[in-house]
């Protein structure tokens, strides 16, 4: 348990907290940490600072007292009912802002109600973060969910230093353009001293968006905004720096575990289950109508349908984790691929191959690296995706330099990973020829690409992430030192 009135120097506000329910036999409430990239990065900044998570808990139960989680982190909880997971969760954060941060891929819903929760329950955060925050602490909140906390926290908490990072792409003003309410927005933003992003453009969007909604003035990466009279924060000038801090993975750490022997005894057995293809095609994406699980679909069934691959030689592993299971969009998409799957496994599967093996299945890590192991060519063609994990992921399971990535140009991965077989998910004959390319290329050619791209990821891994965001953070609105290898 840890004491309410505690205070720390640095807290971290996101949607979830790292934690997920457990209850035992005995109706007892257990709280396992729940893996993922976000937690990795924080472990590493807060095992040296000694820091509090402010989020929700993942259910509409009563919120917990705050307690002490695995690695020594303070967690604590901010209760959500289940009307406010409809409307601020699954609706204005996961049926607004989603598709307008993604292009539009779906149409947006607006409803006033969804709003005025999105506003209530970013101002309960706001509040329990004002509570946990020592004086002149560092926050750093995370992504489209929370995007009001800044100014909020600001006007309770005038004394903190706020960063707030994007992990979605920060849309073009006129997709952004549509929200009715714009200006809103970005005023809660605006409330923090540093605020990142995964790509130059992204920052670049937001920096136009101001300037033209808000009126602000800009200077390179720097904004300047007098502030307004019916602002929260009222006619008092600020200035905040906006800039690219692109998100990373901890490479050592899944290169070590995809070196064990567990994990390469489980890819050779992956691999014998499979019929011993000489081609294994592979995806792994939460199932989300941004990460073109679809146009990949159509590709695979076209270069079926050519000739070019048939099962049992070729076989594509398509791992979709099941998410936002309540949001009608999810539902139609889920609809649809299990359909297409159907349709290219009745035409082309044999007794025994399967010309696709669809998972709808959450893995540990282990299993995870064992896939990426076994696969040939890894298959990441979001039709927009602010970064993409998976393609860092594979890149560092990689250490024998074996496999090929074919990537879209619409990741901020592919700003990173310019050796990768990119490609355009809407342009189905390009991405065909790509797939083609990414299996038969000369075999050296694709070391090198490998190669280059391992140097990147682990030369920019996550704890360099953390560690330059908090630099920026810290020096805001100036720009800090360099470091080598930034
Ligand atoms: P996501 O849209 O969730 O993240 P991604 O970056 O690919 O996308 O991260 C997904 C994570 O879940 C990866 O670590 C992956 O290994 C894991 N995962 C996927 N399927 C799984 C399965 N079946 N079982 C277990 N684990 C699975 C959002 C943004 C991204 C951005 C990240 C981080 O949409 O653009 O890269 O945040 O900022």
């Amino acid at each position: 348990m840890v004491s309410r009135g505690r205070t720390f120097d640095t807290v971290v506000v996101a949607n979830r907290l790292p934690v997920d329910r457990e209850v035992d036999a005995q109706g007892q409430t257990h709280w396992r940490t729940s893996p993922g990239g976000l937690v990795t990065a924080m472990d590493s900044v807060m095992r040296h600072r000694g820091g509090a998570w402010v989020g929700w808990v993942g259910d509409t139960g009563e919120a917990p007292e705050p307690f002490e989680g695995d690695s020594g982190m303070h967690l604590y909880p901010v209760a959500l009912g289940a009307a406010e997971v409809e409307e601020f969760y699954e609706g204005f954060s996961n049926a607004t802002l989603w598709p307008i941060y993604h292009d539009v891929i779906v149409p947006p819903t607006f409803h006033r109600r969804w709003w005025a929760t999105y506003e209530a329950v970013n101002r309960r955060f706001a509040e329990v973060t004002a509570g946990v925050a020592a004086e002149g602490a560092t926050v750093w909140v995370h992504d489209y969910q929370l995007q009001l906390v800044p100014a909020l926290l600001r006007d309770l908490r005038p004394d903190l230093r706020i960063g707030w990072f994007d992990h979605i792409p920060f849309p073009p003003v006129e997709l952004f353009g549509q929200l009715p309410w714009r200006e809103e927005l970005l005023r809660g933003l605006l409330g923090a001293d540093f605020l990142g992003f995964q790509r130059t453009t992204d920052a670049g969007n937001f920096i136009r968006a101001c300037r033209q909604l808000l009126g602000t003035t800009s200077k390179g990466e720097v904004i300047r905004w007098e502030g307004a009279d019916d602002d929260l924060l009222g006619a008092a000038p600020r200035t905040v720096r906006a800039a690219a801090v692109p998100i990373s993975i901890d490479a050592a750490d899944l290169e070590q575990l995809a070196k064990t022997p567990a994990v390469q005894q489980r890819a050779a057995e992956i691999r014998a289950s499979l019929g011993d293809p000489e081609t294994v095609l592979l995806g792994v994406d939460r199932l989300d109508y941004t990460k073109g699980i679809r146009h990949r679909l159509r590709a695979v069934a076209e270069l079926l349908d050519d000739g070019e691959i048939a099962p049992p030689q070729v076989t594509l592993v398509q791992v979709a984790t099941p998410s936002r299971e309540r949001v009608a969009a999810y539902q139609e998409l889920r609809h649809q691929i299990d359909g297409m799957v159907g349709r290219i496994n009745g035409d082309y599967s044999g007794i025994g191959h399967a010309a696709v093996h669809y998972l709808h299945q959450s893995y540990p890590r282990e299993e995870m690296a064992a896939l990426f192991q076994a696969a040939d060519v890894m298959l990441v063609t979001p039709l927009r995706d602010g970064m993409n994990l998976v393609a860092k992921e594979y890149v560092a399971c990689r250490h024998d330099l074996g496999g090929a990535l074919v990537l879209s140009e619409f990741t901020g991965a592919a700003h990173e990973l310019r050796q990768a077989y990119l490609c355009n998910p809407h342009d189905i004959v390009g991405l065909k020829r790509r797939i083609l390319l990414a299996m038969r290329d000369d075999p050296e050619q694709k070391r090198r690409r490998m190669q280059a791209m391992r140097r990147r990821v682990f030369s920019h891994d996550v704890e360099a992430w953390a560690r330059r965001y908090l630099d920026a953070l810290a020096m805001a609105p100036e720009r800090p030192q360099r470091r080598s290898g930034d």
